[in-house]
């Protein structure tokens, strides 16, 4: 089955989505997120790096509010699952996932970012969790995860006053990694990328688990854990043959192995 609302493409191991429903600004309603998910779910292993962005003047401008309105306590239970999930879904993939945060990320897009393991912000970016002005709270495991990148206070200040934060203050507070131009946007996140694939993707695959799984433990299990991802790598060729080629003065190739 194809899609309706996402467009891809992919290059060299480059897959770039954008989400592409620019007349509601992205927005995410329910079929938007079946799509997200079965696209996360699809995902092969020629895929090494994604990329997330939205068509038009936003990245994602949060959840479909028309489609919210008329929702009960199960509906809110349900929607609320099921967009989280697929969100959970795309931050436990094993490779890296930038978001190229093009223009508005609001409520569920600020959250779908935060969910993404680096976030490179176009000058005309915002971000923003207005969820409060609307009766409701970020339903998308944003209060988790913005909390974790940027600390309680300044999550906490963002989700109660609704305010929205431009791409310079995102850069001060740590929500996201660089902020460039708006058209050279999609070039740096592919340089990026590009960096990222050219390295031993087990590796890669490993150092995220580590970061994702070791943070939520305590130091002890956390350093153990890494020390046994660390041990597997020894078990892969590209070990070997990454520190062959470094001792040979030659480009390593790696083969996934
Ligand atoms: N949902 C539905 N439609 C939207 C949304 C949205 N989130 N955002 C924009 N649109 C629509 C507008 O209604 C408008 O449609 P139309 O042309 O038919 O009137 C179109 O997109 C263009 O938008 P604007 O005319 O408003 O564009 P502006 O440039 O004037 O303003 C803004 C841009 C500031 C981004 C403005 O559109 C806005 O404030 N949007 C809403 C932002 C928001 O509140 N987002 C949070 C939504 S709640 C949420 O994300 C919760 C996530 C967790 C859910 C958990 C479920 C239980």
């Amino acid at each position: 089955m194809g899609y309706e609302f996402l467009a891809i493409e992919q290059n060299e191991g480059i897959c770039t989505l954008t989400i592409n429903s620019p007349r509601t600004l992205n927005a995410l309603n329910t079929q938007v997120l079946d799509e997200l998910g079965r696209f996360v779910d699809s995902i092969g292993s020629d895929v090494r790096v994604l990329i997330i962005t939205g068509a038009g003047k936003a990245f994602v401008a949060g959840a479909d509010i028309s489609e919210m309105s008329s929702k009960n306590y199960e509906e809110g239970l349900e929607f609320g699952r099921f967009g989280a999930g697929v969100f959970r879904r795309l931050e436990q993939l094993p490779i890296p996932v930038i978001a190229a945060v093009n223009g508005y990320a609001l409520g569920g897009g600020c959250e779908l970012a935060c969910a993404c393991d680096i976030r490179i912000a176009s000058e005309r970016a915002q971000f923003g969790q207005p969820e409060v002005k609307l009766g409701i709270i970020p339903g998308f495991s944003g209060t988790y995860r913005l909390a974790k990148l940027i600390g309680q206070g300044r999550a906490k200040e963002l989700i109660y006053t609704g305010r929205t934060m431009r791409a310079d203050e995102a850069l001060s507070v740590g929500l996201v990694n660089s902020v460039v131009p708006d058209e050279e946007l999609l070039t740096k996140v592919n340089e990026i990328a590009r960096m990222i694939v050219a390295n031993a993707p087990i590796a890669v695959a490993k150092a995220k688990q580590s970061i994702a799984e070791g943070y939520d433990m305590n130091a002890d299990e956390a350093i153990a854990f890494e020390n046994r991802l660390f041990a597997e790598c020894f078990s892969t060729e590209d070990q070997k043959e990454g520190m062959a080629a470094f001792l040979a003065k030659r480009l390593a190739e790696f083969k996934n192995k």
